[in-house]
């Protein structure tokens, strides 16, 4: 049997570009870990590399998020003119499944560790069913990886992923697991084991990222304890690590020194914003704005990068605060900033529903639009085409070459941690691709006033598929 796991994408430009990145999907690599040992499996992820649409695959598996839904019914629907069987899954599938059903042979709704194989086992017998949503069997059924099927050539950044955790502890009202997923984690010798004997390292720059890789996890920290015994079990494997996690693990002095001892050199974690009124809007009280910057300090200080994600748009957002934004990111010293973002209302978050029952989404939003660059509401205290205008200047500004020369300057010397400085040398270029999601000048990034990638127009309008219509 000849099956490919494709984790489809398309850029924010809604240009056909693509931007090798750090970070990629590991769903491929997972899905080709629950297929059976005879089949022949291959994975692609769009992001790094086009799709071949001319192999002869019996079973195609797609994983997408919301803004892909569009483009992957048009992979779907090529694939299944020429009589091969697609499937849809994750979390838009999960939330949409009668519309999802429309475009694949199955969708599975629940987790693929036991939904996959159930499916190739009908699959393989004739007798494929519309819809998989066979309960989840749990954190410690997770399989390792089919590591040895990524292409490292695609993408000569990318490091390997794995997941400790899934889920978050946390609620916030924008997050598209409020509400939709419990907080679970793997047993550690299970994570350790699949480090040491089942992870392939990136071999590019000369073998610098050899043992470098990442946590996927939406928030390593969930639980502290948990966090710390994974930390004293990786201090003997000696391997370089980044994850995400949100600010009030920071501020617990000894467990970030333990995670600096135990190889992390890199830490995510979704700031959202330096307005408070913006947090509590949020329900994001975790991150307290007062602490942030001795925060920060210690942690670079302990040999960490910390970055943040910040967004915009959101309904404590006022034209003084975002236009002061760039004065008090200077005023931290400390501070670097890798995403810029939109605040965006998932259709399947507490945002959503409150924006619904207010009549403030913007009308005629489409999935495409949900892609966290677009915006699909209305805010309280601005007006959409003043978030937009904030948006563009501060892309610019904040992914400039002298915010990088300042990000060396303020961080290399920081700390004297292996590593260290080769990770801040690395982390340039990100700070530098905020810019890139605002490279179209004819994009207008309000939901209903751009159009979708022309190719994806023209297939669409050939297929006779419809856009999913949010509101
Ligand atoms: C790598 C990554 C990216 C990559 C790749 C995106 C991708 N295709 O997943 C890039 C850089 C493109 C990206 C971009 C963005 N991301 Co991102 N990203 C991640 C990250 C860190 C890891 C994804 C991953 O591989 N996880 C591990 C796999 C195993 O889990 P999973 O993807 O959640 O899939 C699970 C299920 O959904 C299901 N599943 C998924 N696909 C399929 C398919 C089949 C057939 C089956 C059976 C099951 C299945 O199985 C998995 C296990 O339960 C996640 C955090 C996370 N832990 O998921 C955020 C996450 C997906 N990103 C998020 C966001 C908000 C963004 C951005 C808006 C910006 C940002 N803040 O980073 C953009 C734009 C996204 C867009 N256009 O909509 C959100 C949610 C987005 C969403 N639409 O649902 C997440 C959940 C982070 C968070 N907690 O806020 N991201
Ligand atoms: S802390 Fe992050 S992952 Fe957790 S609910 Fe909030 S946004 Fe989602």
């Amino acid at each position: 049997m000849r099956i490919a796991v494709i984790a489809t994408y398309t850029h924010p430009t809604r240009l056909r570009v693509k931007e090798p990145s750090i970070m990629q999907s590991s769903v491929p690599e997972l899905i080709a870990g629950l297929c059976p040992v005879d089949a022949e499996v291959e994975i692609f992820n769009e992001k790094e590399t086009d799709i071949p649409l001319d192999r002869d695959w019996d079973l195609v598996f797609f994983s997408y998020l919301h803004s892909y839904y569009e483009h992957t019914k048009v992979l779907s629907t090529l694939l299944r003119q020429r009589g091969i069987k697609t499937v849809g899954g994750g979390r838009h599938a999960s939330y949409f499944p009668d519309d999802a059903e429309r475009y694949f042979d199955a969708v599975i709704t629940g987790e693929p560790e036991s939904n996959v194989p159930a499916l190739i086992a009908d699959f393989e017998r004739g007798a494929l069913q519309k819809r998989y949503a066979l309960p989840s069997k749990g954190a410690a059924a997770i399989q390792p990886y089919r590591y040895e099927l990524i292409d490292f050539t695609h993408n000569k950044v990318r490091l390997p992923g794995i997941e400790a955790s899934r889920g978050c502890p946390f609620s916030c009202n924008f997050c598209v697991l409020t509400g939709n997923e419990r907080y679970r984690f793997r047993p550690i010798p299970q994570v350790i084991d699949e480090i040491q004997t089942r992870m392939r390292w990136n071999p590019n720059y000369l073998g610098m990222m050899e043992d470098a890789f990442v946590f996927l996890d939406n928030n390593l920290g969930g639980s502290p304890k948990y966090l710390r015994e994974l930390c004293e079990a990786l201090i003997p494997l000696k391997k370089t690590w980044g994850c995400a996690l949100t600010f009030n693990v920071l501020k617990d002095e000894s467990l970030v020194r333990l995670m600096a001892k135990a190889g992390c050199r890199y830490v995510y974690t979704g700031l959202e914003s330096l307005n408070p009124d913006s947090i509590k809007a949020m329900n994001k009280g975790q991150n307290k704005l007062s602490e942030v910057d001795a925060v920060i300090q210690r942690v670079f200080s302990a040999g960490i990068l910390l970055s943040f994600g910040l967004i915009v748009g959101s309904d404590g957002d006022t034209n003084d605060y975002l236009l002061k934004l760039p004065q008090y990111l200077a005023d931290l010293r400390y501070f670097s900033i890798t995403f810029l973002g939109i605040v965006c209302p998932y259709p399947e978050t507490p945002f959503f529903r409150e924006l619904q029952a207010e009549g403030r989404l913007l009308p005629g939003t489409i999935s495409r639009d949900y892609d966290g660059y677009t915006l699909c509401h209305r805010p309280k205290q601005l007006h959409p085409s003043e978030v937009i205008e904030h948006f563009h200047r501060l892309c610019s500004e904040l992914g400039s070459l002298p915010n990088i020369a300042r990000h060396y300057w303020s961080k290399l010397t920081m700390s004297a941690m292996p590593r260290y400085k080769t990770t801040i040398l690395f982390s340039g270029p990100e700070i530098l691709s905020i810019r890139n999601p605002v490279k179209n000048p004819a994009r207008r990034y309000i939901a209903g006033m751009d159009a979708l990638e022309e190719w994806d127009v023209r297939q669409m309008a050939a297929l006779g598929l419809e856009p999913q219509r949010l509101t």
